[in-house]
């Protein structure tokens, strides 16, 4: 890495400076990576990994401007750009102390006119990728496939109508396993961009379906002939670009894993932005996911919730990454899964350092989370009133119930002798106001 060129001269490894003032945007203020909480460091409870797709692929570009951001590294022929993203990104991991990344095989090296060409392209840069990782200790938290982009993926990947289509997702597919494998992933992401539908009068949705559940069954299989240990993730999105997305939201995505016998080879990567989109708070689908002990890994970012479409900013808001951290710590942590910054800057935010501030921003933010969330684990106030709110389950009738040794006629019976519930407040505001005091 001495070798290469630098491509962010001027800046050096953020620091810890938790007495630094408001204008002082290139220290962390809150996250100190190895201070200890609950018995695990800040890294270890957080495990941010920084997004290929978005920080060094990004051009700014949107459906109405073209490109504003000019990284030095897009520069060249395809492979050339791809082999100075690589060094640029390495570069960032190490300057910002984050020690994980996630990409697509299409964001890593540029897509062949053969499957053969893009293979040989991937083969090419994931060396180098693998080099870079072993001198810096940076590691690869999750690959992805992109089975979305390319024309040929407009009608869907593994839902596509015509099966050509399905197996060259699913060629790819066993290209990305293998990548993951050589460079040690700890998990692999499937994000069903196309996996849905524009229009019902041309879709047969169950044959869809069961196409979808056959793809999975066969990633399942070759990841077990390979020997490979990664984690499989799915990750929600309810619309954009299908009108109709399969992968709706959490729950969708666990009774389709369930309805397919999936789910124990599969979690959920949880993208919040994607949750907002999909009608539900912030915290929902982390929640949801976490209940079922299906909650693997989580793309924090934020959308604008006035705003009907993605817009994965960095997530900046104290409140929600509080709730998430609360869920977090609840259920032992992430790993293998991490916090991926799935954002991108604004298309306005035109400096270099602004890829900086943002990370440091978002990395802040979450720091501040998981002290908040911690204290309110640790002062145990919010516990006991939970635990007092459903109390009557844990005796008599109630217990009998969670056990499932109750019946109506027990019901009966019981509201024969006990007759009506007394009413009892549910207490929201009081919640709240506590939940306030932390933040
Ligand atoms: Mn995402």
């Amino acid at each position: 890495m001495a070798a290469a060129e630098e491509f962010f001269p001027g800046i050096a490894r953020i620091q810890y400076e938790p007495s630094a003032g408001p204008g002082d945007v290139l220290c962390f203020k809150h996250y100190n990576a190895d201070e200890v909480l609950m018995g695990r460091t800040m890294e270890d409870w957080l495990r941010f990994s920084v997004c290929y797709w978005h920080s060094f692929c990004g051009t700014g570009a949107d459906p109405f401007g073209f490109q504003t951001l000019h990284r030095p590294w897009n520069e060249g022929t395809p492979m050339e750009s791809a082999k100075k993203r690589l060094h640029a990104a390495f570069e960032f991991f190490t300057k910002l102390g984050v020690k994980y990344y996630t990409f697509h095989d299409r964001d890593m090296a540029p897509e062949g006119s053969t499957l053969e060409e893009s293979n040989k392209n991937l083969d090419e840069i994931t060396d180098l990728a693998l080099q870079l990782q072993n001198q810096t200790g940076v590691k690869v938290l999750w690959v992805t496939c992109n089975l979305f982009a390319h024309p040929r993926y407009m009608n869907g990947a593994a839902t596509n109508p015509d099966c050509h289509v399905l197996a060259y997702a699913g060629a790819q597919v066993k290209k990305g396993l293998d990548v993951a494998k050589k460079l040690g992933a700890e998990n692999f992401v499937f994000w069903g961009g196309r996996e849905g539908f524009l229009s019902i009068h041309n879709t047969d949705v169950a044959a869809e379906l069961n196409h979808m559940a056959a793809f999975f069954k066969m990633a399942v299989k070759y990841k077990e002939k390979i020997g490979a240990k990664f984690q499989f993730l799915i990750e929600p999105k309810p619309k954009e670009p299908c009108r109709h997305q399969y992968d709706y939201d959490a729950m969708s995505v666990i009774g389709f894993l369930k309805h397919y016998g999936l789910d124990s080879h599969f979690k959920l990567n949880i993208e919040p932005n994607h949750t907002t989109l999909a009608g539900h708070s912030y915290e929902h689908d982390i929640v949801m996911a976490s209940a079922f002990g299906m909650l693997g890994s989580v793309d924090s970012n934020t959308g604008s919730p006035d705003l009907g479409w993605d817009t994965d900013q960095f997530p900046m808001d104290i409140r929600n990454v509080t709730m998430v951290m609360k869920t977090i710590i609840e259920q032992g942590g992430l790993q293998p899964g991490g916090l991926n910054f799935d954002a991108k800057v604004r298309r306005e935010s035109t400096d270099l350092e602004d890829l900086f501030i943002a990370h440091v921003g978002a990395m802040d933010a979450f720091a501040r989370g998981l002290r908040n969330a911690v204290r309110i684990i640790e002062d145990g106030i919010v516990s006991e009133m939970m635990k007092k709110r459903y109390s009557s389950f844990s005796h008599g009738f109630g217990l009998k119930v969670v056990e499932g040794s109750s019946s109506l006629e027990d019901m009966e019976a019981f509201i024969k002798q006990n007759g009506e519930p007394k009413i009892t407040s549910g207490k929201q505001e009081k919640y709240e106001l506590i939940f306030n005091h932390y933040i």
